[in-house]
């Protein structure tokens, strides 16, 4: 029988006629409107429900179908989630494109006029965030039975605007005109407690009485898959009072304010995205969104388990969690206390069965970003999980004794507690503890992981560290960024198989001497450049976007741009290929040494457009807020990829894939991914430079002088003094000052190796056909990078899980 009348669904047409006529009833019924006076809103929203309706039925058969098996869930929790926009995503993976352009046309609109109203969801800070999206996208394309948890923040990552080139920072209400991707489900949510004391039952267990009880309301948005039936689901949480926090005496006597208090108090644990990635902010409010969102999704995840399960003793088996970074970690407490106290099992079979079920990854190895929680601030907001940590620090400490008799200081340094300066939670150290697997995110990463920061749990449970190198969704950022590209490449390689088997990209090597087919590639870069419209297109468009942060080293690349600049200004009729340099991203509104880099780099734009000599050669373009939809417009249009971090401190980079694959090369430092990228795509297609993790080390080790660097090399003091003697609008004292006194990222010592290695890029760039062969190879070995590789990494060696196909509507 047709598994749609087994479900009770109405079959979705596919011919034009019935899409319009779906899109109508959408406009009449749920926006109220007709034809004649459907503004743009009520036709984008119109459009959004009826290319959603074709995903809620195959979401309807895939849960279908995953509850019929009982199969063991992936289960991603994760503090951010980057998902960009949905409308142009899922008219491709509901293959309605075509349908929604001719139906668009009837409500009197560009299809281009529609798609432009919709709206980013920007719930992460940067490439965590992003790689979450990416791993979703991946799942669900896998066939995997997943499901995200995160937060619903009422204010995404905040939108980035420039007042005479310094960062401002405005609320981003983005969801203030209605998600029309988004499933209310008030009927599943959780109570949430805070604060309170605990007791003893009488039992023997222990009781947590709360000070505070917030509600915990979930909406979830659809994760298709691509290519296949399965529809996952990701499921966001939104804080909410209670009943009894509205107080209707209070309110009743006037008393207004007081009378919501309570209510605002908690709304406010999912108000806004925390917009900083690598420091503590708001402090007890972040605390209050980790464990907020960590245990509502347990008891959720538990909820669910119940449907078809009896056993707690198969937890493990029917669930893996993969914590995303450190955000999440209360999840483990969170689990011993919802098993041992409400559920009633024993300590040791509660341990048993939460280290079996959760698994984490670690995004860092900067020491500032990993998280660490005061003892007292944990103790009043949590009572009941410091105790469950102290007691899982004293088995902890107990095994590593036994394994290494008589180390004290192993036994400080493994602590889950941090004594000195002030007593701390340690955030990774739990992680570490209560996890089957810790895996980093590139081979460099993850070995440093496991030689430097994480070294002593390395030596006592050696077998569960993993590697699993990320990767990037080619379906988001090449097949919708960059259509014309992926038109080509399916042209070439004889159909788009390779959207979902990226190592077929392969095959474009045969290609690589095929002049015709390079000058096609060159021509479709080019016209990406010009819809990007920032710059001349027949210029190098050398591409830095990403967080600014100073260990990612926009400095580096921005005392490159004054060397240039001194260069043609010194002999102005030098023979210098024209450069367009592109930045773009957000720098934590906190963080003053990132603004101050920004504002620098505005300054040096105006001042070179400015300048009638070196405005033909070079132009510097930051164009404002940066986010996944501007990322999709720039990606495709670079030359030259930026990714000069300092080596050891870019756990992967992600956005260096993305560009890699879209045909960019790369100037690189040994960092991160970039090292894998080199060794797929050939050193002879990746410019590299600087030094290496050994070297830096080395370097900061023997008491590292960045003046000296600055005294002996002419072009460095000449680029240096120029920002100090206010060439670029008095602005970028305090750049130099840190670089010079300091310099916490050895730019001053990497910055001959790469202005050299920039005058190599030149070089090649002169030879147009032979880099177009370099383009074409980057993307023809990065097949590597593609998401889906990452989740069979993680299935292999992590998850254990297995797909569960979903049967198409037709089949019998
Ligand atoms: C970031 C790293 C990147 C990495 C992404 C995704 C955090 C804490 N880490 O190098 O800086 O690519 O995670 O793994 O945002």
């Amino acid at each position: 029988m047709d598994l749609r009348y087994k479900l009770g669904l109405r079959p979705l047409g596919v011919t034009p006629a019935e899409f319009e006529q779906d899109l109508l009833s959408n406009l009449y019924y749920r926006r109220g409107t007709t034809v004649e006076s459907a503004s743009p809103q009520d036709a984008y929203h119109t459009l959004a429900r009826t290319v959603r309706d074709r995903l809620a039925e195959r979401r309807a058969r895939t849960a279908a179908a995953q509850f019929a098996a009982n199969p063991r869930w992936v289960y991603y929790l994760s503090a951010e989630y980057l998902l960009g926009r949905q409308l142009e995503q899922n008219m491709l993976y509901s293959n309605t494109g075509d349908l929604a352009a001719a139906a668009i046309k009837t409500l009197r609109l560009q299809p281009e006029e529609v798609a432009a109203l919709d709206v980013e969801q920007g719930l992460g800070n940067g490439g965590l965030g992003r790689l979450a999206a990416c791993l979703l996208d991946a799942m669900a394309s896998l066939d995997i039975p997943a499901v995200g948890y995160g937060i619903r923040y009422d204010y995404g990552i905040f939108k980035q605007s420039f007042i005479d080139g310094v960062q401002s920072e405005q609320p981003d209400d983005w969801a203030v005109l209605g998600n029309p991707w988004e499933f209310r489900a008030p009927d599943d949510r959780q109570n949430v407690f805070f604060y309170g004391h605990t007791e003893p039952t009488g039992d023997g267990r222990t009781r947590w009485v709360p000070g505070e009880i917030v509600v915990g309301e979930p909406s979830h948005m659809l994760v298709p898959g691509y290519g296949t039936e399965t529809v996952n689901i990701i499921r966001l949480w939104r804080a909410r009072g209670s009943e009894e926090s509205f107080n209707l005496g209070l309110f009743s006597a006037g008393r207004y304010a007081e009378a919501v208090q309570d209510a605002v108090r908690a709304e406010n644990i999912s108000k806004v995205l925390y917009p900083d990635d690598s420091t503590e902010l708001g402090r007890e409010l972040r605390l209050k969104q980790q464990y907020f969102l960590v245990s509502c999704s347990l008891r959720d995840i538990i909820r669910r388990f119940q449907m078809r399960n009896r056993d707690w003793d198969t937890f493990p088996e029917k669930n893996v969690v993969q914590l995303n970074d450190t955000h999440p970690v209360l999840a483990i407490p969170e689990l011993m206390r919802l098993l041992v106290d409400e559920h009633g099992l024993g300590w040791g079979r509660a341990w048993s069965i939460t280290r079996r079920t959760f698994a984490y990854t670690c995004h860092t190895l900067l020491p500032e970003a990993l998280e660490t929680w005061p003892v007292p601030m944990i103790e009043r907001l949590l009572p009941r999980h410091l105790e469950i940590i102290y007691q899982i620090n004293q088995d902890l400490l107990i095994e590593v004794d036994s394994r290494f008799e008589g180390d004290p200081d192993r036994l400080r340094r493994m602590s889950l507690i941090q004594e000195e300066p002030e007593r701390r939670v340690r955030m990774a150290h739990l992680a570490v503890a209560g996890t089957t697997a810790v895996n980093g995110v590139a081979q460099l990463h993850s070995r440093l992981l496991a030689e430097t920061t994480l070294r002593d749990f390395a030596d006592l449970w050696p077998d569960k560290f993993h590697n699993v190198t990320n990767g990037v969704s080619a379906r988001r950022f090449v097949r919708l960024a960059n259509p014309e590209l992926s038109s080509l490449i399916s042209s070439a390689l004889g159909g788009d198989g390779w959207i979902n088997d990226l190592d077929r990209l392969i095959g474009l090597e045969a290609l690589a001497d095929d002049t015709g087919f390079l000058d096609r590639w060159r021509a479709i870069k080019r016209a990406n450049k010009v819809r990007l419209g920032l710059g001349d297109p027949d210029s190098l468009t050398d591409v830095m976007v990403k967080r600014f942060h100073e260990y990612k080293r926009q400095q580096l690349n921005l005392l490159h741009v004054i060397t240039l600049y001194h260069r043609i200004k010194n002999d102005p009729r030098r023979e210098s290929a024209p450069r367009t340099v592109l930045f773009a991203g957000k720098a934590a509104p906190a963080y003053h040494a990132a603004k101050a880099i920004i504002r620098l780099i505005n300054a040096l734009a105006a001042t070179i457009e400015a300048d009638p000599v070196v405005a033909p050669l070079l132009k510097v373009v930051f164009p404002p807020n940066y986010n996944v939809t501007l990322a999709e417009l720039i990606i495709p249009a670079a030359d030259l990829s930026e990714q000069i971090s300092l080596a050891g401190k870019e756990a992967s980079g992600t956005g260096n894939m993305k560009l890699a694959l879209n045909g960019a090369l790369t100037i690189g430092t040994l960092d991160g991914a970039n090292i894998e990228i080199r060794d797929r795509v050939g050193a002879e297609n990746f410019f590299l430079f600087g030094l290496d993790t050994a070297q830096a080390a080395e370097l900061r080790a023997g008491g590292y002088r960045p003046r000296d660097y600055y005294e002996r090399d002419d072009e460095l003091r000449a680029a240096i003094d120029a920002i100090n003697a206010g060439v670029f609008g008095g602005v970028g004292q305090e750049v130099a000052g840190a670089l010079l006194d300091w310099d916490e990222y050895l730019t001053l010592a990497d910055y001959r190796a790469y202005v050299d290695c920039q005058d190599q890029v030149e070089a090649a760039w002169r030879d147009q056909t032979s880099w177009t062969r370099k383009s074409l190879l980057n993307t023809a070995r990065s097949g590597f990078f593609s998401a889906d590789r990452t989740v069979r990494d993680y299935m292999a060696q992590i998850w254990r899980a297995d797909p569960v196909r979903v049967p198409p509507a037709c089949e019998q």
